[in-house]
């Protein structure tokens, strides 16, 4: 069981999404083991929805949610099997210990539902994850409104639950932000022993290994997402994963890496120089992005919207080039032909929480969604030079995660060496508590 699981908090999500769409029936499938090879399983990541409605961690299982009851379908306890893959919880204990007003076998699912549409006059569900799994759902309800008589519905409408949920997952709860800050907590820890640690000689891979080892040191056992440890040109591709190159003195080091706690992970940036000291040139760029980064988060508060943050990156990482002597003209100008993006090709943050790109909805139809306290976002300015030039092969992003409060915001991966100064002091055996 997941350390934090607390029946009355899920329970609580539930409801707040049935209250949504009342007379629907919402059905969410938790996610299935996936083969690495041979009879062997990529380690389990239950899927984020369910996750966040059961706290259940186990594969197979599926929620319904439908005339104000939860229904959790789970696999049966199976001696031949847990001597295997270890207890599971089984019907009777997984109605206890998570809450839910009745529990099912996995395998009756097709055949209880029928009975569980009785009264339902549409369906919330994820299609398009999985054919197969589409394929069986199609011509279940197929078969349960064909029987409808007259003054039913007919065939029942299916529609995503997606915009409800990814609205409440994008709030987070007292529970959720406890786990986000562990993982902040530990990931800035990681972070600040592979700044101190580092040196030319190693590979990216050693610091990786270093990341890692100090991560599970202090208490977070997994990565939220696929590690950057990009030295040197590598850090100009944004998603560069090789990670496996030698560290050369005079190279910048990227890392974009970060700890995850019972499903909710951390998302942090940091970029140093192997040396001991930054080339004038690699901070000249290190100081216009940490700016940025800066005023990015003096903005952030609830009432302003995701689009206003990165429109300002924007505006302020043109007026850098400009500063830089990479770009020459009318800043404004600049900024509507998109002369910035060669330079600066993604978006200023994302929604952080159960995935590194969590739920939430950045704007609809033309309108934008505005920041409410407990929504937590990355601020993750950057600038990358591939083409020949006086900063050829720099790569720089600064990456926080920061935490809307009710007057403005906490950065919660406060804590690490970011200024030119900080870093070279730490870089040169100076101490950092
Ligand atoms: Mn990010």
């Amino acid at each position: 069981m997941l350390k934090s699981t607390v029946p009355g908090v899920h329970r609580e999500r539930r409801q707040r999404l049935s209250d949504s769409a009342p007379d629907a029936c919402f059905i969410f499938f938790g996610a299935k083991e996936v083969v690495r090879s041979n009879s062997t399983h990529y380690p389990f990541r239950q899927d984020s929805d369910f996750l966040y409605l059961t706290g259940f961690d186990e594969p197979e299982a599926i929620l319904v949610l439908v005339g104000g009851k939860s229904h959790l379908f789970v696999q049966e306890r199976d001696e031949s099997r847990e001597i295997w893959d270890g207890e599971r919880y089984g019907l009777d204990r997984a109605r206890v210990v998570f809450g839910v007003d009745e529990t099912h076998a996995v395998h009756e699912f097709y055949s209880c539902l029928d009975t569980l549409l009785t009264d339902a006059t549409s369906v919330r569900t994820t299609l398009g994850w999985d054919a197969d799994r589409d394929r069986s759902l199609l011509k279940a309800l197929h078969g349960a409104s064909r029987f409808r008589g007259k003054g039913r519905f007919g065939h029942l409408p299916v529609h995503s639950p997606l915009p409800e949920l990814s609205e409440l997952r994008s709030v987070k709860d007292e529970v959720e932000l406890g786990l986000i800050r562990k993982a902040c907590k530990a990931t800035v820890k990681a972070h600040s022993d592979v700044l101190r640690k580092v040196r030319s000689g190693m590979t990216e891979f050693d610091a990786f290994i270093e990341f890692q080892y100090s991560l599970l040191r202090h208490g977070c056992g997994e990565l939220g997402y696929g590690p950057i440890f990009a030295s040197g040109f590598n850090a100009t591709t944004l998603h560069y994963t090789r990670n496996n190159e030698l560290l050369k003195e005079g190279d910048l080091f990227l890392i974009d890496a970060a700890g995850e706690v019972e499903g909710y992970t951390a998302d942090l940036t940091q970029t140093f120089p192997v040396s001991r000291q930054f080339q004038p040139a690699q901070s000249r760029v290190y100081e216009q992005v940490l700016g940025v980064n800066r005023e990015i988060t003096a903005m952030i508060k609830p009432g302003v919207s995701y689009r206003e943050l990165h429109s300002k990156s924007v505006e302020l990482l043109t007026e850098s080039l400009l500063s830089l002597g990479v770009l020459e003209g009318d800043p404004k100008e600049l900024v509507l032909t998109g002369a910035y993006r060669k330079y600066y090709p993604h978006g200023v943050g994302h929604y952080l929480g159960l995935d590194v790109h969590d739920a939430g909805i950045y704007h609809e139809r033309g309108r934008d969604f505005l920041l409410k306290p407990g929504m937590v976002l990355t601020n993750e300015p950057g600038l990358y030079f591939r083409e020949p030039g006086p900063y050829f092969g720099i790569g720089i992003r600064i990456e926080d995660d920061i935490l809307v409060t009710g007057m403005g915001s906490e950065v919660l991966t406060a804590g690490l060496p970011r200024t030119v100064a900080e870093i070279e002091n730490v870089r040169s055996g100076g101490v950092w508590s």
